[in-house]
């Protein structure tokens, strides 16, 4: 037998409610406030959730949305007496299934709920397919299920911190800060970064990781450098070049790398913005160089103290000529520009070796150590 929970903040309207479901053969629970529907759905989750839209505690799409962070799939039918184009599109927003107006006859509430209850089935299949080919992470969803990883993402977001290792010195020169996650539909962080961008989040994920980053270096080791990525679109976010920002406190330690994964020709007011960087103490390094983005070279543009090769390049490249040379030229470019050259992903011992014969010396991979918590030693 189906469930379906009843909310309503008048008591004669779930009452009525109650009396046309049981006939129809569900199973009722009802809640008289938005925040009693939460409790109970939490304690015992319904099938369906028939919903009014307007309570005194919480209107309908904040509750829509505060049931998204428990249940993504439970259909929520929406019932008012007003309805308004704007309204309706924000709950289609959040994931209501279907809104319907007051008063609700039997019949069109046998409809919608039997419907809904299908959906949800449904939808439990879907999500039980993804899980079985692994995809879930990168599925859409509507907003309010978005949201509530995304929250949920944020919340368990940590810093794990990889070496970037001077081979002629054998010793650590620096460590990159990566944002982490503990959601698990957002582990990658490709995912969780677009999910940001999705939602209009990005600069307050970018304030997030830069504080967490600034926290977490507290207990970095002694003359380390730090490396600290910065998406595009936080180029133009004022947090960045705020001098009382966390990060901005550690700012002569700190090298931002700026991804060539991503145009930075749509930044506004972008050269001031660099040099309002470089006045704060930050350097600047170009990273994933030779990523294959095609646009502007953003060499010219950011002129950056260190360059990092992205790893496409570094992958077998002890089986590769081109490769080798490629890298061998952009060594020596990067030596007569003054420009400090990282190389990226180094997996293997003949990568490393193939490396250092091409005049690398800062390097970074899983063959030395992976990002994790703490401030990992690497193998030298
Ligand atoms: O774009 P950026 O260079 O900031 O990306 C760094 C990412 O590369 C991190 O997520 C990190 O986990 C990953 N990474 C670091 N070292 C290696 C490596 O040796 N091999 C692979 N495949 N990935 C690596
Ligand atoms: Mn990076």
């Amino acid at each position: 037998m189906s469930r379906v929970l009843v909310v309503d903040d008048d008591e004669l309207v779930v009452q009525s409610y109650a009396r046309t479901l049981g006939r129809l053969g569900y199973t009722v629970d009802t809640a008289s406030s938005a925040r009693q529907a939460i409790d109970r759905f939490r304690a015992d989750a319904s099938d369906v959730v028939l919903s009014d839209l307007a309570m005194p505690d919480m209107d309908g799409l904040s509750f829509l949305r505060e049931l998204r962070r428990f249940d993504l799939d439970v259909p929520v039918v929406i019932v008012t007496g007003a309805p308004s184009m704007e309204t309706a599109i924000k709950a289609v927003e959040y994931g209501a299934f279907r809104y319907i107006t007051k008063p609700a006859s039997s019949e069109t509430l046998a409809e919608t709920l039997g419907r809904a209850v299908r959906f949800h089935e449904l939808a439990r299949m879907r999500r039980l397919a993804m899980d079985l080919v692994e995809q879930s992470g990168h599925a859409l969803g509507d907003r309010a299920s978005l949201e509530a990883r995304f929250e949920s993402a944020v919340s368990t977001a940590w810093i794990a911190f990889q070496p970037i290792i001077s081979w002629k010195e054998r010793k650590v020169s620096g460590y990159e800060a990566l944002l982490r996650t503990k959601e698990p539909t957002l582990l990658r962080p490709d995912h969780f970064i677009d999910a940001a961008a999705r939602l209009g989040r990005l600069h307050d994920l970018g304030r997030m990781a830069r504080a967490r980053t600034a926290a977490a270096a507290q207990s970095a080791p002694p003359d380390v450098r730090l490396f600290v990525n910065v998406h595009a679109s936080d180029l133009g976010d004022d947090d960045l070049i705020l001098p009382s920002a966390p990060l901005s406190q550690l700012a002569n330690k700190v090298t931002l790398e700026l991804t060539e994964r991503t145009s930075l020709d749509g930044a506004a007011d972008l050269r001031e913005r660099l040099e309002a960087l470089r006045a704060l103490g930050f350097r600047l390094a170009v990273d994933d160089l030779g990523a294959g983005y095609a646009g502007l070279s953003s060499l010219a543009v950011v002129s950056p103290e260190v360059v990092k090769i992205d790893m496409s390049l570094v992958r077998d490249v002890d089986r590769s000529p081109s490769k080798q040379e490629v890298i061998r030229s952009m060594t020596r470019l990067a030596a007569d520009l003054g420009m400090e050259l990282i190389v990226e992903g180094v997996e293997t011992a003949a990568e490393r070796d193939t490396l250092v014969t091409l005049g690398c010396d800062l390097m970074q991979g899983f063959f030395f150590a992976r990002p994790g918590p703490g401030f990992p030693k690497p193998e030298l």
